[in-house]
């Protein structure tokens, strides 16, 4: 046997005899069982005899160390996890593209943003950060997005949040936000939550957090999924020209379909019925084809405008207001393919800051500055080997040629006698530099004694957060105001209470003196700043997720309850007005089996009552008959589903037979304009309502049932 290797990456083929065998891809087979079944083989590809039972000396007797199928079979799956990523762990990614609706040449040479029309492939993986690989999806979190654009001078990675700005300045303070944040270390517990006095006492002795924290009070925190949520890529970057000339960018992700975000009792009950929500909420709309969609937008600036700016451009904790300077969209991200492996592409997938390309630059926001350490670190913890960048996912899809060999499960083994430069051989003498071509870091100019400072203005900790909160409508100031006495309702010393809301002082008295009023606590003194609070910001409409309501229904999901002898004209009617808006329907039946419905056909069922509640669905519709509405009415599953679908303020389509059930919930007393009667040739007005994605009145005028 003979076997030929050759230098250009290709795979090496083993030659049998007359027979030539690509070898090592790993699923081609060389042997067929029964049928067209491959054989099972060791990892070694000796064919196997008895999967079932383990090698022994005797019918009854002992187990034999020679049995190296199964030694190697339970060896591979002991080592088969890789440590979860330290913050980040649980996340869900998908392929796609990133398309151009324009040239960029003006402000950057790179590559990817040159040519209009032009498409590049992009890897996006969302996540939450606190909580481990398996907590659920509807944590109160911040929320990663961080995409890969697999360009053709190399691959870049934008990795931000939902959230524009964050908690800390600089790096140095990570690991001590993250330890506070994470499960406290004595107990292990609570997972996925900030609501515990070890990450209130962090934030309340770090006023520099008070802006991020109120982000992180609001609803930005449970988005409804990944499709209705924004991205920023936080800092401000450097695009750079052909010329040399550097602009500042922040960079924007915005969602087609929209801003929304779920209640915090439908969050917390969500966390129950599906854990994977957000997940399979991806999963199932690329699945389907409604292929999500963001556009790309730039914020750009120069050096003047910095300079003018009453907050610090390199200070995370700082935004600048679209109203300020206008995002520019610029091209389109397009998810439209799910992984094949959930671990080869969503695990192994290592982003990193520092990955840029020519055209794209930092800036010395310390922030960034700490993370272009931490992301190159960490992946080799995770992954185990310097060779992580060679794993699919990871690997550049454009040429990539350099002298780096060796190291733990190197799989790219360059051949030839040349692995260093410069070298003055001929043949194969090997990648050079590319002078003009390659990155360049923008020349800037530095000055300045050596030492521990902060600049001047990160000593601003309040101006923006109050900002942010005269930028909420009614409704969401109000869950602001719930999700800090929630969340300071769980903390034992009181204070710490005490100190969050004496920093909170500084924000605004309205918001301190409820949250006082919803712990139980005398209002304490403020806080004293560090730095007086620059008054008179206007607010800015962009910030408030109501405010840019998509007003469209598109996308989302009308759970509807059926019993046998449901009315088919009306749910006909229904299904055809809701898809054309773009929505999804699932029937929840008393049995999976479905119903049998007015013209005796079988209608299937998505989900069991109980095991499809209506927080799974952004509007729900209770399609009974008279014969059953009773025992509907007596179901708590049933109760539940309605009075729940009220308390978070959805639209609510009902059939006259559906009244007792409306009764028996309270619903039938607090009957509104987002409660509307569904009959034959009617149910348009209900699909229009739905548009209007709640009925936040419900709240305001604090309606309860149940
Ligand atoms: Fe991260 N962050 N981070 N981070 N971060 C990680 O890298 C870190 C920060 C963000 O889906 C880690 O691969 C430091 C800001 C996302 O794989 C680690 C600091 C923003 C993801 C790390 C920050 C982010 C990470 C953990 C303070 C928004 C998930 C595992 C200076 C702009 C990426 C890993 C994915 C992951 C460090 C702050 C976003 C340890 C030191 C600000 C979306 O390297």
């Amino acid at each position: 046997m003979a076997e030929h290797t050759n230098g250009n990456g290709r795979r090496p083929t083993v030659q049998y005899g007359e027979e030539t065998v690509e070898r090592g891809a790993g699923g081609e087979t060389h042997q067929v069982a029964d049928g067209d079944q491959p054989v099972l083989t060791t990892r070694q590809g000796t064919p196997i005899v008895d999967d079932q039972n383990t090698l022994t000396a005797g019918e009854r007797g002992p187990a034999l160390l020679e049995d190296f199928h199964f030694r190697e079979k339970i060896f591979h799956f002991d080592h088969e996890r890789i440590p979860e990523r330290v913050v980040h762990a649980r996340g869900f990614g998908a392929h796609g593209y990133f398309e151009n609706y324009e040239s960029l040449a003006d402000v950057t040479r790179a590559d990817l943003f040159q040519r209009p029309g032009e498409q590049t492939p992009v890897f996006v993986r969302f996540s939450t950060v606190a909580g481990s690989k398996g907590s659920p999806d509807l944590a109160r979190d911040v929320r990663g997005f961080a995409t890969k654009f697999y360009t053709r001078e190399g691959n870049w990675d934008l990795v931000g949040n939902n959230i524009p700005v964050f908690f800390i300045q600089d790096a140095m303070k990570f690991p001590d936000l993250i330890h506070a944040a994470k499960e406290e270390p004595d107990r292990g517990f609570p997972q996925a939550q900030t609501a515990h006095d070890n990450f209130w006492d962090f934030v309340s002795l770090m006023p520099e957090s008070t802006h991020m924290l109120l982000w992180a009070m609001s609803d930005r925190a449970i988005p409804r999924s990944f499709r209705f949520m924004e991205g920023f890529g936080v800092h401000t970057f450097r695009l750079v020209n052909e010329a040399g000339r550097s602009t500042f960018v922040k960079f924007h992700w915005k969602p087609v379909l929209g801003l929304q975000s779920v209640m915090w009792n439908e969050a917390v009950k969500i966390n129950g019925a599906d854990p994977d929500f957000h997940r399979r909420d991806l999963w199932d709309a690329i699945t389907r084809g409604d292929f999500p969609e963001w556009e790309l937008g730039v914020q750009l600036f120069d050096e003047e405008f910095a300079d003018e700016f009453p907050f610090d451009v390199l200070d995370a904790t700082k935004l600048i207001p679209e109203e300020d300077v206008p995002v520019r969209r610029v091209g389109r991200l397009v998810l439209n393919r799910v992984v094949d492996n959930f671990f080869a592409e969503t695990e192994q997938v290592a982003f990193c800051t520092q990955h840029v390309v020519p055209g794209i630059d930092f800036t010395n926001d310390p922030l960034l500055q700490g993370r272009n350490f931490s992301y190159l670190d960490t992946q080799l913890k995770r992954l185990g080997s310097p060779n992580f960048t060679d794993l699919p996912i990871n690997a550049p899809k454009c040429p990539f040629a350099h002298f780096q060999q060796d190291g733990h499960m190197a799989a790219r083994n360059p051949v030839g006698r040349v692995n260093y430069e410069p070298n003055s051989w001929e043949d194969g003498s090997g990648p050079r530099e590319a002078p003009g071509v390659g990155f360049e870091s923008f020349p800037e100019e530095l000055a300045g004694a050596k030492g521990r400072v902060r600049p001047e203005l990160f000593a601003d900790h309040y101006s923006q957060a109050k900002q942010f909160y005269d930028s909420q409508e009614p409704i969401e100031q109000k869950h602001i105001a719930d999700a800090f006495t929630f969340e300071l309702s769980k903390v034992d010393r009181p204070a710490i209470r005490e100190r969050v809301v004496a920093n909170l002082r500084n924000v605004d008295e309205e918001l301190a003196g409820t949250i006082a009023d919803g712990l139980g606590l005398e209002l304490p003194e403020a806080t004293e700043p560090a730095r007086p609070r620059v008054d008179g910001l206007a607010p800015s409409p962009a910030l408030s997720i109501l405010g840019n309501g998509p007003e469209e229904f598109r996308g989302r999901q009308v759970g509807i309850l059926v019993c046998d002898g449901a009315d088919n004209v009306v749910l006909d009617e229904l299904r055809d007005a809701l898809t054309e808006v773009g929505s999804q329907v699932e029937i929840v039946a008393p049995v999976i089996g479905g119903v049998l419905t007015s013209s005796g056909s079988v209608l299937g069922a998505d989900q069991k009552i109980g095991g499809g509640p209506s927080v799974l669905y952004d509007a729900v519709v209770l399609l009974l008959c008279d014969e059953e509405a009773d025992t509907f009415a007596d179901d708590p599953a049933v109760r539940d589903f309605v009075s729940d679908a009220f308390q978070h303020c959805k639209m609510i389509g009902y059939t006259a037979a559906a009244m007792p059930v409306l009764e028996s919930t309270g619903v039938a007393r607090a009957m509104d304009a987002g409660v509307v009667e569904l009959e034959a040739g009617e149910v348009g007005r209900f699909v229009q309502q739905c548009a209007q994605l709640r009925y936040w009145d419900r709240e305001l005028d604090t309606v309860s049932v149940g």
